[in-house]
């Protein structure tokens, strides 16, 4: 098959086309060998794109172990730019079909180039049971109990889970240990992405991110979503950040008027080549 690897942020994706989203299930099963760094060509997370009946594109994105999240940030903006370059829209207002629902992303073209990727990102998902999360009560400031003692988290759901910890030094935490704990942990049954947070200011945060389903990558698209999110709701921040992660800067804005999210970063094609699937 042919592929192209794309990142936004160092978040990097495989990107092969399919005819429809039903076609996807087959390369599935594929996922983990062709992100395997040693065995495969390596990434995040192999995305698998095509022609949709109601939308312009589908959009479907099985994580480093087989697994398939509803939704990606960094890897929509990598779809919005493949789309674009590889003619299968010939506009820059993109609609793109995913597990979380329709997704909007806009490609910004400056002297024929693209320099970013802006995407609509809907509304955060903030009931408890959606995200899903067990218990009762607000998702804001929960507690859990761990081997390393109580942490205090919020809960964000982009389409995808998310469980933030506003921490006050970035450095000092043991990402991998306590992500891996939490994405397990009882409170979450279908996992989380686990986020790290230290506020900078009142527009500007550090984030760490331990994703399900694929470790520590260098950012997470849908994670700096709602990292704005629960920053606004525990008072840390206005309604626009900028976030610095490991691979970049990602600026979020959560709109009042429509209650959208709105996530701004680039995405960049590496290399292109052709892979005999195997398992
Ligand atoms: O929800 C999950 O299982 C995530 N690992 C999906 C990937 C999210 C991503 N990092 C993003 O940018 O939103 C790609």
């Amino acid at each position: 098959m042919d592929f192209v690897k794309m990142q936004g942020l160092g978040n990097d994706f495989v990107i092969v086309e399919a005819n429809s989203w039903d076609e996807a299930d087959a390369l599935q099963p594929y996922a983990q060998k062709v992100c395997d760094r040693n065995f495969g060509i390596g990434a995040d997370g192999l995305i698998v794109i095509g022609k949709d009946l109601e939308m312009d594109v589908f959009m479907r994105i099985f994580n480093s172990d087989g697994s398939e999240p509803e939704m990606c940030g960094n890897g929509i903006r990598c779809v919005a730019r493949y789309v674009f370059e590889h003619n299968l829209v010939e506009k820059t207002s993109i609609s793109v079909r995913t597990l979380a629902g329709p997704k909007y992303p806009e490609v910004k073209v400056l002297d024929g180039q693209v320099v970013s990727v802006t995407v609509d990102m809907g509304e955060p998902i903030l009931d408890r049971g959606l995200i899903p999360m067990t218990g009762t009560g607000d998702t804001i400031k929960s507690k859990a109990s761990t081997s390393y003692g109580e942490v205090e988290l919020t809960a964000v759901s982009m389409g995808n889970p998310h469980c933030i910890i506003f921490v006050p030094d970035i450095a000092q935490v043991p990402v991998s240990v306590w992500g891996s704990e939490l994405e397990t942990h009882s409170l979450f049954p279908a996992k989380t992405n686990v986020e790290f947070v230290q506020v900078v200011g009142r527009n500007e945060m550090i984030m760490r991110v331990w994703e399900r389903g694929a470790g520590i990558t260098l950012a997470c698209g849908t994670g700096a979503c709602a990292t704005l999110v629960a920053a606004v709701l525990n008072g840390h921040t206005d309604r626009t950040a900028t976030i610095h992660l490991m691979g970049g800067d990602l600026f979020i804005e959560w709109k009042e008027q429509d209650n959208h999210i709105y996530m701004t970063g680039p995405a960049v094609e590496v290399f292109s080549g052709q892979i005999t699937f195997r398992l």
